[in-house]
């Protein structure tokens, strides 16, 4: 039986008081509590659905607004990840998905690597590297951002600017602090909330699929370089 990788962040800023504790072989336990009812609902499905038990608690500055709660999470958890991965021994590193070459009926996908995520009308993909270098890309969302929103949407869903600005601020801090390259991206969607939580759910089956262990190269790096 392998050692459970877990990891305990604190982060103390003037703007945020972060403490985390991650188990990256949990259950999809989580208790989470930023202050701000959607984003918790976003880590906790994050957790439920990495299967990874996440307890976070942060206590920021949401009287200037969410944005330093929101970022300062996503560093905390990328830190988490990137300490609870360790030397990356053994682990598949990459999460993704394997589409079927054309003409083949049958192709078995690698087990777990599915990071297509459909939520109703949306469709979101996440391919995720543990590769030791942070890189960000996010397509598909720019005609979601805050200015393009109408006002008579910002009137019916204020949390839209939340939902789009802040999501991003969320991933790049994460892929900076997991050292991992990051694509989301989403195909098509249309409501704010559906979209989010796409992105978010597709974020954790990638993570799922590229923290596993593949029993083929125990003790290995998957790494030609010899260090991640
Ligand atoms: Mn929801």
């Amino acid at each position: 039986m392998m050692k459970a990788r877990t990891a305990k962040i604190k982060r103390h800023t003037l703007e945020t008081r972060i403490s985390l504790r991650l188990n990256l072989d949990g259950k999809g336990k989580s208790k989470i509590r930023t202050g701000i009812p959607f984003f918790d609902h976003m880590l906790t499905l994050f957790a439920k659905h990495a299967t990874v038990d996440l307890e976070l608690r942060c206590d920021g500055d949401l009287a200037v607004d969410a944005h330093h709660t929101v970022e300062d999470c996503g560093i905390a958890l990328g830190q988490a990840v990137a300490a609870a991965l360790g030397d990356k021994r053994g682990i598949r590193r990459y999460g993704w998905f394997a589409p079927r070459p054309p003409g083949k009926k049958k192709v078995a996908a690698p087990p777990g690597a599915e990071a297509y995520v459909p939520m109703d009308e949306c469709l979101a993909r996440c391919v995720v590297d543990f590769s030791g270098r942070p890189f960000l890309v996010w397509r598909g969302l720019n005609n979601f951002s805050q200015k393009k929103i109408s006002d008579a949407e910002k009137n019916q869903d204020a949390s839209s600017a939340f939902r789009f600005g802040l999501a991003r601020e969320f991933f790049q801090g994460f892929a900076n602090e997991a050292r991992c390259n990051l694509h989301l991206e989403l195909l098509y969607g249309d409501e704010p909330h559906h979209i989010v939580e796409a992105l978010f759910k597709a974020f954790a089956r990638a993570v799922d699929a590229a923290r596993r262990h593949d029993p083929r190269i125990a003790g290995q790096l998957p790494s030609t370089k010899g260090k991640l």
